[in-house]
């Protein structure tokens, strides 16, 4: 019988709820809930083989060695400069109104924002699905404290951790927030196994539904971090604007980062087929620190906002194939809506990763 897997998962979340976001002009529950990751930790507390531990704290440092100082603040305070200005009256989430995007400017050069971070939010969201309250600072901070803990178990000697993390991660960029995420959880691991953990070179599988436009975007022109994603074809899903095939980085990055667009109703035949491509380029790229998983489960055939095909049996085929590689491996929690499934499909990954 081999070691438990070290579960990394924290309370902060709970105080992250964003009410309600936005779809074809109508205002409809989170999608992203608190309920997401409760169902998960039910499932493998259920399940033999699992060591249940809370994160242990790591500032702000790894943080700010991937986004801006700036972007950090406005997510610490946003909330606080709303209800201090009498901008917002504490009852409903903080969503811009207004977005500075990359057209504003022309050739002009802008460089003040208003003082109230609340009123900067705009600067650095890019949808408003992701929305901020009371709760959002703490809880992203102690996402990240998750993913770094994850981490922190496999360096030291564990084939397998899985990071709880919530919100996710690997839409956030490094002066940019959206898609539920605010700090990168899986880039931040990525470059604390660079600076601290003596690794030459990482590599990061990204097996959520949406293409991590965020992680892409931090590793673009990087050579020594490897960035892969299998995602819907950004031709018909979010978000829209990155994760086509012929997004392969740049500089010395060049190669290193590849995106797999997949077809709707790609089932597990198709998903196998690109993700054996990816591991070979993960092989080949030879990584000497454990292999990052930003593991989404919106690829799910019953997901409310994917058109992915993936059934629960198959997660466990994903990871047994993934183990194939023998690394060994960080899981971070990244997406995934079908909150009845969400349980029975990250325990089916998490056992066909650890080979029983
Ligand atoms: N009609 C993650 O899975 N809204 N983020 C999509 C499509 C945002 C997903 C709207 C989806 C973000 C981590
Ligand atoms: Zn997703």
């Amino acid at each position: 019988m081999s070691s438990p897997v070290p579960v990394i998962r924290s309370d902060a979340h709970l105080a992250h709820r964003g009410l309600v976001e936005l779809a074809a002009g109508r205002e409809i529950p989170c999608w992203e809930s608190p309920e997401r990751v409760t169902v998960i930790e039910d499932a493998l507390r259920a399940a033999p083989g699992f060591a249940f531990e809370a994160p242990t704290e790591h500032g702000r440092g790894p943080i700010l060695a991937v986004h801006d100082a700036d972007m950090v603040e406005v997510v610490e305070h946003a909330w606080t400069d709303a209800l201090a200005a009498g901008a917002a009256d504490g009852s409903r989430p903080l969503i811009p109104d207004t977005y500075l995007i990359g057209a504003y400017p022309g050739a002009m050069q802008l460089g003040e924002l208003p003082a109230g971070r609340h009123l900067q939010l705009g600067a650095y969201l890019f949808d408003t699905a992701t929305p901020i309250v009371a709760g959002t600072w703490g809880a992203a901070r102690a996402a990240v404290d998750v993913a770094l803990t994850a981490a922190e178990r496999v360096v030291a000697g564990a084939a397998l951790a899985y990071g709880l993390c919530r919100p996710p991660g690997h839409h956030a960029a490094r002066g940019m927030l959206g898609g539920y995420c605010y700090f990168n959880n899986a880039a931040i691991v990525a470059e604390w196994l660079r600076r601290e953990g003596g690794a030459q070179r990482v590599a990061i599988l990204d097996i959520d539904y949406h293409h991590g436009n965020g992680t892409q975007q931090l590793f673009w022109e990087r050579g020594d971090v490897l960035y892969l994603s299998l995602h819907a074809d950004p031709a018909r899903a979010y978000p829209y604007f990155s994760g086509y095939a012929s997004e392969v980085g740049a500089g010395e990055g060049h190669g290193r980062t590849r995106n797999w667009p997949l077809s709707a109703r790609t089932g597990l035949d198709g998903y196998a087929t690109s993700l054996a491509e990816a591991l070979r380029d993960v092989e080949a790229f030879a990584p000497d620190a454990p292999l990052i998983i930003s593991a989404g489960f919106d690829t799910f055939e019953h997901d409310p906002i994917g058109d992915l095909a993936l059934r629960t049996d198959d997660y466990a085929e994903i990871g047994r194939l993934i183990a194939s590689l023998g690394a060994s491996a960080i899981v971070l929690q990244e997406g995934g809506y079908a909150v009845d499934a969400l349980g029975a499909n990250a325990l089916a990954l998490l056992t066909g990763m650890r080979g029983s």
